[in-house]
């Protein structure tokens, strides 16, 4: 089993798609470890992606990100970082595949209704900044 990080973006909550991403979450057969609503800060997102503070959509998606309430979750299944990266779909909605969330939910490169992990290392980081052990029990 492997764990990973994943966020319903505020787009996709704001739009009231965070219980249907969570259905198929749960169908697709993933255990959710932890799950919490946040509303970002600026400066909470700004730390969140600092591994892009130089790419020029930085302030972009930093204002998206604390534009809105979000949830963030840890989930759990076998290859979960790459199982929930199929999920999702490709970064840009126009080019992810039929079935992926972001096909059915997001709208732009930016505005693409969830964010996974890309590797252990990440989903370390990203699992840390987010949610204390306890919160994992
Ligand atoms: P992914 O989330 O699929 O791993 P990355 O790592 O290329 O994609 O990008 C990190 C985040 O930055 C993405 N979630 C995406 O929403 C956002 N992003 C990527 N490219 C752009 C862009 N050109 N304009 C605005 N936001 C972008």
């Amino acid at each position: 089993m492997e764990k990973t990080f994943a966020i319903i973006k505020p787009d996709a909550f704001a739009a009231g798609n965070a219980g249907k991403i969570l259905q198929r979450i749960y169908s697709e057969g993933f255990k959710v470890i932890g799950l919490k609503k946040l509303f970002l800060s600026k400066v909470e997102a700004e730390g969140f992606y600092y591994v892009h503070k130089d790419r020029p959509f930085f302030d972009e998606l930093t204002d998206f990100m604390s534009s809105g309430p979000c949830i963030v979750m840890v989930l759990e299944a076998e290859n979960g970082i790459k199982k929930w990266r199929d999920l999702m779909g490709a970064t840009n909605p126009a080019e992810a595949a039929e079935g992926t969330l972001r096909k059915e939910f997001g709208s732009s490169v930016g505005e693409n209704a969830t964010h996974g992990s890309d590797a252990q290392e990440t989903a370390a980081f990203e699992v840390s900044y987010f949610f204390s052990g306890l919160e994992l029990l």
